[in-house]
């Protein structure tokens, strides 16, 4: 059985974590946090999640993870069937990654109470997440998905991409980014009515306490 290792506060855990329920491949989770022993053996730059194989053979990065899921278990595909269409879905997928997650993540110290963030930092910030939102604008159909009619790997990241900006954006920069793209808000909301959406985002919470503890213990 596939190994999923990770935790369930953790957006990129939960984007493989997700796929794996959609399409059914059975899989056990191992909950383990960045600096714990074992994680470098699993994960090369130390970084949550990781996948172990059928086969024991260990994977890291969510997004080479997620197309090893799609190549070795075919089942309920979450790419179109056209290279074109493929690559229009791993275009918001990667968009979402670069300009939406990432940079966010430079509020995160601030936002979970490390001291104030600079102006600078604040300024390159808003100007991704605007790079990442106006690219968004212009690609997602929200129809009802965001690629088109079935859901795909883009919806999957984009969700749990949206995590961190959503978390720091009202708070850091003053800015409600759900109501900067037409559609995004009754896009996420229409996603988090699935059962899958439910239970992931149960779990999510019923980890928060502990990770909180965790970060909580490292700013001292
Ligand atoms: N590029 C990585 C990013 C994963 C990532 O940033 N994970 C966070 C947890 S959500 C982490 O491990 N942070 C610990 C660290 O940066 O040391 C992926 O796609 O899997």
């Amino acid at each position: 059985m596939l190994t999923l290792h990770g935790f369930a506060y953790s957006n990129y855990f939960n984007i493989v974590k997700h796929q794996l329920l959609v399409k059914g491949v059975p899989y056990q989770e191992n909950r383990i946090y960045p600096g714990e022993p074992g994680l470098l053996e699993v994960s090369p730059a130390g970084k949550v999640p990781a996948l172990t194989t059928e086969d024991g053979v260990h994977i890291s990065e969510s997004s080479v993870m997620v197309d090893y899921i799609e190549e070795a278990y075919p089942q309920h595909s979450l790419y179109p069937e056209s290279a074109q269409d493929r690559a229009k879905v791993r275009q918001i997928m990667k968009i979402s990654e670069l300009y939406l997650d990432l940079p966010a993540r430079r509020l995160l110290p601030a936002a979970f109470g490390a001291g104030p963030a600079d102006e600078v930092t604040k300024t390159e910030v808003r100007a991704s997440l605007q790079r990442g939102l106006d690219a968004l604008s212009q690609l997602a159909q929200f129809a009802p998905y965001v690629a088109g009619a079935k859901l795909t790997l883009a919806d999957i990241y984009l969700r749990y991409a949206l995590v961190i900006p959503a978390m720091v954006a009202p708070s850091q920069l003053d800015w409600d980014i759900t109501a900067a793209v037409p559609g995004l808000a009754q896009w996420l909301t229409f996603m988090s009515e699935s059962e899958i959406s439910q239970k992931m985002d149960a779990d999510t919470l019923a980890n928060r306490d502990e990770f909180m503890a965790r970060i909580a213990a490292r700013n001292g």
